[in-house]
């Protein structure tokens, strides 16, 4: 099926957005398809991947015609049920390859993380049919460069900034709440739909059991040997930003129900006793596979990612006592301040959940992974190793870029040699 009309008539640049699906289709085969003894589950999102801009892009399309708002976000703080509550859609936009770094460049220092440089590039270079079709996108004041980007990104997509606050104290939650209210009547004003309760509370119902969805899947990987594979999984958490919610949990519950067969018969995607490995830090937007990749072609296997496209962003649930719009709205506030993303200070809480990790998932290492100039997660590796005496840690500092691929690999070689 040819989706060009539809990428034409949302500017997209038809040669450049070639090339990038074929980059990427490669890019997968070697990745994903060479994967051995993968479950027959995962051809759900083998189909979405092989269909990115298309099959999704057309129901956003159609969505919009019937007047439905679609908003693009950046970050896990966006309380998404805001969204789906007014009958609007909310998409994770994605920042995890190099595309059009140079025309990022030209607006953004050079030195700055390439999650802000790649959700630029993207949009600058007209290549991801996300950001066009979205009516608005969502921001956050979350690290400084990203609050910093977001007043130029307003130049070329309008942007709401959301105040996320630094501290977690009573003060900080005051006004979180009160952003989150300042949000939904936001979101009433732009679609004309007036939250009701009962619309909050089935949005709410709506987001927590794709979360469910996505811990029952993650606690699968308690298993030795573990079912499914850390890359397989990592893929899965990045589609949950885009896929529509019911038709996604569907599916993961069903891999679920067949990655409990496997366990039953012992099966998994290496042999028992394979080294342990959870990964904490930075989010890894599709399609940033790397890390993920060097780690399971070298003879381990990731169980966890302590990570927003990992645990973080479902490790907590949103508990509906309320029994009014505003008390739901309170709710959601409290679920969305529990995350322990490292622009938080202190933040010690992450440490504790990196810990509670190792032990649940038996990890026997600790890989802290960092975007290069990301101030919050680089900086906050020295307190993860200062506390975590039980398993080996290794500290990566990476970029989108293929360059580094042979060193890394060399360092994780030498890592796993430590554990066996
Ligand atoms: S809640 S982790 S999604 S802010 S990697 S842009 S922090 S310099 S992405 Fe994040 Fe929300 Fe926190 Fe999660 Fe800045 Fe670091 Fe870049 Fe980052």
């Amino acid at each position: 099926m040819s989706y060009e009309k539809m990428w034409q008539e949302l500017g997209i640049n038809l040669e450049a957005h070639d090339n990038l699906l074929h980059v990427l289709e490669g890019f997968y085969e070697n990745i994903y398809l060479s994967q051995k003894n993968r479950p027959e589950g995962m051809e759900y999102f083998d189909k979405v991947v092989s269909c990115i801009h298309g099959a999704r892009i057309q129901e956003l399309f159609k969505a919009k015609k019937e007047n439905r708002l679609v908003l693009g976000t950046f970050c896990v703080f966006v309380p998404e049920e805001i969204v789906w509550a007014a009958n609007g859609i909310c998409v994770g936009l994605c920042a995890g390859a190099e595309i059009g770094f140079e025309l990022a460049e030209e607006v953004l220092p050079r030195n700055i993380c390439p999650l802000i440089k790649a959700f630029f590039g993207f949009k600058l270079s007209k290549v991801c049919p996300f950001v066009e079709i979205c009516d608005f996108v969502v921001g956050e004041t979350t690290c400084d460069g990203k609050k910093k980007a977001y007043e130029i990104f307003n130049e070329y997509k309008e942007t709401y900034v959301m105040h996320v606050p630094q501290k977690k104290d009573k003060a900080s939650f005051d006004l979180w709440k009160n952003e989150v209210i300042n949000f939904k009547s936001e979101i009433e004003s732009r679609t004309g739909n007036k939250i009701s309760q009962d619309d909050l509370l089935k949005a709410i119902e709506l987001i927590n059991k794709r979360r469910e969805a996505l811990k029952r899947l993650n606690s699968l990987r308690k298993a030795d040997p573990p079912p499914i594979s850390g890359l397989d999984v990592l893929l899965i958490n990045q589609i949950s930003f885009y896929d529509d919610p019911e038709r996604f949990t569907a599916k993961v519950n069903e891999l679920c129900d067949e990655l409990e067969e496997r366990i039953k018969r012992k099966e998994g995607v290496c042999p028992p006793g394979t080294p342990r490995i959870i990964v904490s830090g930075c989010p890894m937007a599709i399609p940033n596979w790397k890390l993920h990749y060097l780690v399971e072609t070298s003879g381990a296997i990731i169980v966890g990612e302590e990570s927003c496209v990992g645990t973080r962003n479902i490790r907590n649930l949103v508990e509906p006592k309320g029994s009014n719009v505003e008390d739901l709205l309170e709710d959601i506030a409290s679920r969305y301040l529990k995350i322990d993303c490292a622009i938080f200070t202190p933040n010690a809480e992450r440490i504790e959940n990196i810990k509670s990790m190792i032990d649940e998932f038996s990890a026997h290492g600790l890989i802290n992974y960092s975007l290069k100039f990301c101030d919050p997660y680089t900086t906050e590796v020295y307190k993860v190793n200062k506390t975590i005496d039980k398993v080996p840690t290794l500290n990566i500092e990476t970029d989108y870029s293929q360059e580094d691929i042979e060193q890394l690999r060399t360092r994780i070689e030498a890592f796993l040699e430590i554990l066996k």
